[in-house]
C-alpha cells in the first residue's frame, strides 16, 4: 500500500509505502510513453531530492505509470519530450504547469534545459539505492536514467530498451553511453548506440544491463520486495558500498562522497568529540590518549 507524498505535481507521482522506508517515484505522462519535459524534470528532481533527504526512507523506485489511455502501451520513459525541443535543449511551455510556479524572469533564464542530467547526477549521488522500475519502453534519455540507476527490474511482456540518441541528433556521453560500456561491455554498448537495435527485458537481462525479469503482473511486488530487503540492511554499509562502487568512476567527486561518509564516521569518536570540546574550552587537545591503529 502506498500514500501520496504530495499531489501538487503535474508530470510525476510521489508516493512512500505504508509498511516499508521506501518510495516510489513515476513519471505520469503515459499517453506519450512518459517523455519527458523541462516541468516533469523539475518534479522528478524535487522528488528525488526530498527522498534523499529523508533519514527514514531507503530506498527509491522509479517508474513510469501506465498504461496509456491511447493505447494501452506501457513505458518508463521515452526520453526528452521532442515536441519541446529548440535550439538550446527542451522548453518549457504554456502548458508545462511546473514551471508556472516560477516568475517570468526565472522562467525564461531556465528556457532550453538540458537538466535531466541533474537528475542523473542525483540518482549517481544519492546514498540510497535507487531502483528503476521497467513496465515499457525505457528509450533515449529514459535508457540513459535506467542505466544510471542502481538496480534494473524489468517487465517480462512489455520491458523493451531501445536507444535513438543519434536518430534524433542527441548523445548522452556521459552515464547513458560510457557507464553502459562498463555494465554491458564496450561492443555491445556501441551496438546499442550505433544500430538502434530494441531489446526485449530478457535479452537486457542477459548482456547485464537488467538485473532481473519478472511477469508483468508481479513488477511492482517485487520492487516493493527489493525495497523491503535492501531496507533492512544497515544504512551505513549501504552507503559505503553504494559510494565504493562509484568511486573509481566518478574521480574527485566520487572520492569526495566516498570521503564525506568516512567523516560522518570520524566525528562519532571520542577521538572527535576531543577535538570539538578542547576548541570549545578554549585549550590544546589531548590526543595522545588516542591509539594509532593498524
Ligand atoms: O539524449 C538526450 C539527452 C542527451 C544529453 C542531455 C540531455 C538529454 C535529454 C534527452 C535526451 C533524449 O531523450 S533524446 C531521445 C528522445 N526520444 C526518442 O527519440 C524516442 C522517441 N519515441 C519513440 O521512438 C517511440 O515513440 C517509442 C519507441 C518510445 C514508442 O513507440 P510506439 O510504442 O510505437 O509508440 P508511438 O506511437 O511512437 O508513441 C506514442 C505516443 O507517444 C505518440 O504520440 P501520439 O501520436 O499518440 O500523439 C508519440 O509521438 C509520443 N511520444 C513517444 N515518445 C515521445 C513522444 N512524444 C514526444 N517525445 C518523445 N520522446
Amino acid at each position: 500500500a502506498w500514500e501520496p507524498v504530495t499531489e501538487e505535481f503535474e508530470d510525476v507521482t510521489y508516493h512512500r509505502a505504508v509498511d516499508v522506508p521506501a518510495v516510489r517515484i513515476a513519471i505520469d505522462r503515459p499517453a506519450v510513453r512518459n517523455a519527458f519535459r523541462p516541468g516533469t524534470v523539475d518534479e522528478l528532481y524535487a522528488a528525488l531530492d526530498h527522498a534523499r533527504k529523508q533519514a527514514d526512507v531507503g530506498c527509491v523506485l522509479l517508474t513510469g505509470n501506465g498504461p496509456s489511455p491511447k493505447d494501452g502501451g506501457w513505458a518508463f520513459s521515452a526520453g526528452g519530450d521532442q515536441s519541446v525541443r529548440g535550439g538550446s535543449g527542451y522548453e518549457y511551455r504554456e502548458d508545462d504547469e511546473a514551471g508556472e510556479e516560477e516568475d517570468d524572469l526565472v522562467r525564461e533564464a531556465r528556457a532550453g534545459r538540458l537538466h535531466v542530467l541533474e537528475v542523473q547526477r542525483l540518482i549517481r549521488f544519492m546514498p540510497k539505492p535507487v531502483v528503476a522500475v521497467v513496465p515499457g519502453w525505457a528509450v533515449g534519455g529514459g535508457h540513459s536514467l535506467h542505466v544510471v540507476c542502481d538496480l534494473t527490474l524489468a517487465s517480462e511482456e512489455e520491458a523493451k530498451f531501445l536507444q535513438t540518441d543519434p536518430d534524433v541528433a542527441s548523445f548522452d556521453g556521459g552515464f547513458g553511453s560510457a557507464y553502459l560500456a562498463k555494465q554491458i561491455g564496450q561492443k555491445r554498448a556501441r551496438e546499442v548506440f550505433f544500430r538502434g537495435k530494441t531489446y526485449s527485458a530478457t535479452e537486457a537481462a542477459d548482456m547485464g544491463m537488467v538485473n532481473e525479469v519478472v511477469p508483468h503482473e508481479d513488477l511492482e511486488t517485487v520492487a516493493l520486495e527489493w525495497a523491503d530487503e535492501m531496507t533492512k540492511k544497515s544504512p551505513t554499509a549501504m552507503r559505503m558500498l553504494k559510494y565504493a562502487f562509484n568511486l573509481s568512476d566518478d574521480g574527485m567527486v566520487g572520492q569526495q562522497l566516498f570521503a564525506g561518509e568516512a567523516t560522518r564516521l570520524a566525528y562519532m569518536t571520542e577521538e572527535a568529540e576531543e577535538g570539538r570540546d578542547a576548541f570549545l574550552e578554549g585549550r590544546e587537545p589531548e590526543f595522545r590518549e588516542y591509539p594509532w591503529h593498524y
